[in-house]
């Protein structure tokens, strides 16, 4: 058996965390053969409900779940992680602005990226899923400067598989026979899920699907699918999120399948116009534990457009928390 790994969550009381936790622990994000220990992170208030949730895990008896700990101290939680899902995050509140939510969001990520670089291991991998996602990772990587910038990484995973949903029931085919899919940018309603380069049963996506139903119906449906889920569960989606992010993790760790490509928020370098040190969504190949970005693929000018529009909602997300960058 390998030596366990550490993984550490932050906001583990939550819901998404109800429905995360378990699934790490069962090896679904590192593999049926990776032991892992748990730390996790939540408020003072939320450490009751958290300590319910840590007796549910060992009452499942994990076979590869080597320890759970539990902090309200980021230090701590974060000591010697591997891995770090940073899913906790200040929701909107009655009568908030967004710039009041960015502001109070980038407290908590400046705090956890400095903790991250104090204690976390120096290669340490990190997904940031608590809104708004992209721009609390480039938070994050701000504070955190002794650890490597590429390993500050945001969710669009969700909005990825949305999209090959949406794809699939529309072809009636499943979602595997879908390749090449990309979501652009940031993890907001200016996403830009992209079937320019999208193969479905092997055949081009752009011979097989309408423009028309692409732009008016495919784009807006992935951009607003998690407001539909608002109004239909009565509560966020939680769940898919949790699935989304031990893709990302598992993705990253272990690799994207021969052939494939999936979509990362990841820093810019750059590539296709975007503006370098963004943490922008990118159709990214995974291998031995690392990312790159699938380079060279045609843009036409609907895509460069929408790809333009939210680079500039990252821009201006950055801008509104830039006095609070170090
Ligand atoms: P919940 O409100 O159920 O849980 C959040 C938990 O975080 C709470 O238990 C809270 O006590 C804790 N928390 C708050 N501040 C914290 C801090 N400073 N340190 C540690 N823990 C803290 O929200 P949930 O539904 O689990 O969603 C979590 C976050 O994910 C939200 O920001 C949400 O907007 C975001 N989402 C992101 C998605 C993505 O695709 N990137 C999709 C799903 C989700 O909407």
């Amino acid at each position: 058996m390998k030596a366990p790994v550490r993984v550490s969550v932050t906001g583990a009381a939550g819901q998404i965390g109800y429905s995360l936790l378990f699934r790490i622990a069962a090896g679904e994000m590192l593999g049926p053969d990776q032991p892992v220990v748990l730390q996790l992170l939540e408020i003072p208030e939320a450490q009751e409900p958290l300590q319910g949730v840590v007796m549910e895990l060992e009452d499942c008896a994990f076979p590869l779940l080597a320890g759970v700990t539990t902090s309200d101290r980021a230090e701590e939680a974060f000591a010697d992680a591997d891995y770090v899902l940073l899913v906790g995050a200040k929701p909107r509140g009655p009568g908030m602005e967004r710039k009041d939510l960015l502001e109070a969001n980038a407290a908590i990520f400046s705090a956890q990226g400095q903790a991250l670089n104090q204690a976390a291991r120096p290669s340490v991998k990190v997904l940031a899923v608590g809104n708004p996602a992209n721009t609390n990772a480039l938070i994050a990587q701000h504070n955190a400067p002794d650890l490597d910038p590429r390993h500050f990484t945001a969710m669009t995973r969700l909005d990825h598989n949305r999209a090959l949903a949406q794809l699939a029931n529309r072809v009636g085919c499943h979602t595997r026979e879908i390749r090449g899919l990309t979501v652009w940018g940031n993890h907001s309603a200016t996403q830009y899920p992209d079937i320019s380069h999208c193969e479905i049963q092997g055949r081009p996506a752009p011979e097989l699907l309408e423009t028309e139903w692409v732009r008016e119906t495919f784009i807006p449906t992935v951009q607003q699918r998690g407001a539909a889920i608002i109004k239909a569960r009565g509560a966020s989606s939680a769940a898919s999120a949790a699935s989304a992010a031990i893709d990302h993790m598992r993705d990253w760790a272990l690799g994207t399948p021969e052939g494939a490509w999936t979509s990362m928020a990841v820093p810019s370098d750059g590539s296709y116009g975007i503006d370098a040190g963004l943490i922008y969504s990118f159709p990214v190949r995974c291998s031995g534990g690392d990312y790159r970005l699938v380079e060279g693929l045609a843009i036409d000018d609907f895509s460069r457009e929408r790809m333009e529009a939210t680079a500039a909602e990252l821009r201006e997300e950055r801008d509104a928390i830039r006095h609070l960058l170090p």
